[in-house]
């Protein structure tokens, strides 16, 4: 569309989903931007970017898918799903390990924004002990709160299964490491601690995921999103056996939520009102 003739001084609010750099300069009359997404970093990338309020989708819509396919792989990881896979497939009839319950296992969610706490509201209700990790300190009811360098620390030694619902920023890129991994509590119910990424891919260093599960300090991995999309198909992650690997699709929003959401944004904002779910550019989240 971009390379279509239009008038730019027409233009008062862009909605964006990875735009060309340098795309929405130059347009004297824009009021407003807009992500397609809740996550506002693929905006950030435009050294370009108008100076104007940058407002992210925040919707039941996109909520509740998210918190679907977390719950989804939680309840995967603990019913251990890919082992009766392949025990079907192969007409095994063995039941021979412990069960844990949901309440035998600690998750830990970092990041307690809106699809973390809807998250974490969903995993408590199945009966699993849920910590949670933010920039500023939280108080949620019955979820316990951590926040700083010391706060991550507590959180992970204590944390079975990760869970990481994060916006991609100068602070957060590559914080899923080798350090990382290796503070998460060994042994445990599920006999090793799991990793579950829908946040970013730029949180997580692939090769260290690799290596901590080659190694065993990683016991299995559910990844929605990758350091490079599409998760190029030499990726091991494609085949290793304890991954699960969606096409960053954990939440998916229907067009006609987001073009509802958008357009009553719009619309309170001609008629004077403020706009919600401003990001902050200093944060860059
Ligand atoms: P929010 O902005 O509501 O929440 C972000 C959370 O991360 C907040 O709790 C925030 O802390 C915390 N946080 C940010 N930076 C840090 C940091 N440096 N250290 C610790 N905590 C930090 O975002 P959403 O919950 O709406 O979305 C989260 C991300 O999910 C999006 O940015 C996007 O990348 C991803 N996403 C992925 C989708 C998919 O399909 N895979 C779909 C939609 C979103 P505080 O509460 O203190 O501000
Ligand atoms: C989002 C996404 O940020 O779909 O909304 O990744």
């Amino acid at each position: 569309m971009l390379d279509e003739p239009f008038d730019r001084a027409s233009i008062r609010y862009a909605v964006s989903w990875r735009h060309p750099r340098g795309a929405l300069k130059g347009l004297p009359n824009l009021r407003a931007i807009f992500s397609l997404g809740a996550g506002v970093d693929h905006v950030f990338v435009d050294p370009a970017l108008p100076d104007k309020p940058i407002v992210r989708i925040v919707d039941p819509d996109l909520t509740e898918r998210m918190s679907e396919w977390v719950v989804m792989h939680a309840l995967v990881h603990l019913r251990q799903l890919r082992r009766y896979e392949r025990q079907q497939r192969e007409r095994v009839w063995a039941d021979d390990d412990e069960q844990p319950k949901a309440g035998d296992v600690q998750v830990g969610l970092l990041g307690l924004g809106v699809l973390g706490k809807d998250a974490a509201a969903k995993l408590k209700a199945l009966g699993f002990k849920v910590a949670g990790f933010s920039l500023t300190p939280k108080s949620l009811p019955g979820i316990a709160c951590f926040s700083g360098a010391d706060g991550l620390k507590r959180l992970l030694m204590q944390t079975d299964m990760l869970v990481v619902l994060l916006p991609l920023t100068e602070d957060t890129r590559g914080i899923v490491n080798a350090s990382l991994l290796a503070e998460l509590r060994q042994g445990g119910p599920l006999g090793g601690p799991i990793l579950i990424n829908a946040g970013r891919g730029g949180l997580q260093v692939e090769a260290d995921i690799l290596a901590a599960l080659d190694s065993g300090i990683l016991k299995a991995a559910s990844l929605d999103v990758f350091e490079r999309e599409p998760l190029p198909r030499e990726s091991r992650l494609w085949t290793h056996p304890a991954v699960y690997v969606s096409p960053h699709n954990a939440a998916v929003s229907s067009p006609q939520a987001i073009a509802a959401f958008v357009a009553k944004q719009i619309e309170a904002y001609e008629r004077g009102e403020s706009l919600a779910h401003l990001v902050d550019r200093q944060r860059g989240y």
